[in-house]
């Protein structure tokens, strides 16, 4: 599905413009890259200001809770919660059950000596503003469920339903979880801290270890561009998760959380967030979660927002069910557009379809939980499928349109069961 025109298309065209214009700033991005984003923009390249050279450091990948085999599949720093375990576990997913995606590994933070400081040309003054965590529990809380889902789920589809070949940890569909987060209003800390009414993007930094490409190439410190606009809209700055103060792997003791947005826009263990009077740009919103290859803009497509839609059986893949008997089979929808308002299954690879019973209201940023029965009356292999609709009317393609990263991945899933 080629992306329709976001607002962040033209947002990034007039990013770009400033960045020609020396009114851009670029730390670790390579010069090479910008340059081809403003080609695909067809924008005009006379002026372009220098990079400074990233220094060299090493990591070491980790994640500090349990990852019973159960429960994930560990992918390299990364760890993908199994749907099956999800069944039963309620509509918010457990801590414990929650998947990891670490860029490094997670530092294991006192929240005694954390402080997030709130910077920028993009304030009323030009001193740092700091807030301990103290601080920001005084401000009002607000608490709303949304889920986190990696740009990557479903990536592995791509090659095994689609034959292509794409770049990125080999996901199914467990890069995702659902919370309840309390925190509070980035909008009401900005404004705290003074922001300016020329700021345009805040840049929220991690406090992990340098990401280091495996070419040996150091990008800095995760961190990504969020236009103002967005930041002022529903963005929170969570220290809770389902009841609890957050755990490590999720971002302890504050990380952002953006609702219905890739994965990567909600930094964890923000340590400060600079506020720009200038456009920003950061390898993760110019070489990755972007849209490149054939189908795609020359250079990309604009900086990924918003999640797809998606539906997950919450089955093993190549489960056992006994034929002759009624299943009641069970799973969970999602879209980053809109509440999921309609979920079709089928259980013959796609030649009948019945609509599953949702358990859940439709809510936006959430998932619904869904239900069918199945009775497979002979033994044998079957295929089953579920395409999920929602209240923008978007639904499951049959194939999704290839990008060299196997990002937003939506086609519907064809997930192998037996009768025996
Ligand atoms: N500081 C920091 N924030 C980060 C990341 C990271 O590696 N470091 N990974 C991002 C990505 S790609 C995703 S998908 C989500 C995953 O959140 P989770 O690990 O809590 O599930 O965190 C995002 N925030
Ligand atoms: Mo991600």
């Amino acid at each position: 599905m080629p992306m329709s025109p976001t607002p962040e298309s033209a947002y990034d065209r007039r990013r770009l413009h400033q960045w020609l214009a020396g009114e851009a700033r670029a730390d670790g991005v390579s010069r090479r890259d910008l340059l081809r984003l403003v080609a695909a923009a067809g924008l005009a390249t006379a002026v372009a200001p220098a990079f400074s050279a990233p220094a060299a450091a090493a990591t070491s990948p980790g994640i500090v809770k349990a990852l019973p085999d159960d429960w994930f599949t560990v992918r390299g720093t990364n760890a993908e919660t199994k749907f099956a375990s999800l069944a039963g576990t309620g509509y918010h997913t457990p801590v414990d059950h929650f998947f990891v995606r670490n860029h490094t590994s997670t530092p294991v933070l006192d929240a005694a000596d954390w402080t997030l400081t709130v910077h920028g040309d993009g304030l009323t003054h030009a001193t740092p503003v700091e807030f301990t965590l103290d601080d920001l529990r005084k401000f009002p809380s607000v608490t709303r469920t949304a889920f986190v889902e990696c740009a990557g789920n479903g990536r592995s589809f791509f090659t095994s339903q689609q034959g292509q070949t794409v770049t990125g940890t080999a996901w199914t569909l467990g890069a995702i979880g659902t919370a309840r987060w309390r925190g509070v209003r980035l909008a009401d800390v900005l404004r705290r801290a003074g922001l300016a009414r020329d700021a345009v993007d805040v840049l929220p930094r991690g406090l992990d270890p340098d990401y280091v490409t495996a070419d040996g190439t150091d990008l800095g410190r995760v961190r990504r561009p969020l236009p103002v606009s967005k930041a002022l809209d529903d963005v929170l700055l969570a220290y809770e998760m389902n009841g609890e103060p957050l755990p490590y792997d999720h971002g302890f003791p504050v990380r952002v959380l953006v609702p219905n947005w890739i994965g990567i826009a909600s930094i964890k263990w923000v340590g400060d967030i600079e506020v720009s009077a200038q456009p920003l740009y950061s390898p993760w919103n110019t070489d990755f979660y972007r849209l490149f290859g054939s189908a795609h803009p020359e250079g990309g497509s604009a900086p990924l927002t918003r999640q797809t839609v998606k539906s997950a059986w919450e089955l093993p893949w190549d489960a056992s069910l006994g034929a002759g008997a009624v299943h009641r089979l069970t799973g969970r929808s999602w879209s980053g557009a809109g509440a999921v308002v309609r979920v079709d299954v089928s259980t013959d690879g796609g030649t009948s379809w019945r609509r599953a019973r949702l358990h859940d209201a439709p809510r936006r940023a959430g998932w619904v939980r869904w239900s069918t029965d199945w009775h497979p009356s002979a033994p044998g292999g079957y295929t089953l499928l579920a395409r999920a609709t929602d209240s923008t009317g978007r639904t499951q393609p049959e194939t999704t349109v290839p990008n060299t990263q196997g990002y937003l991945f939506d086609a519907v899933v064809r997930h192998p069961v037996r009768a025996v």
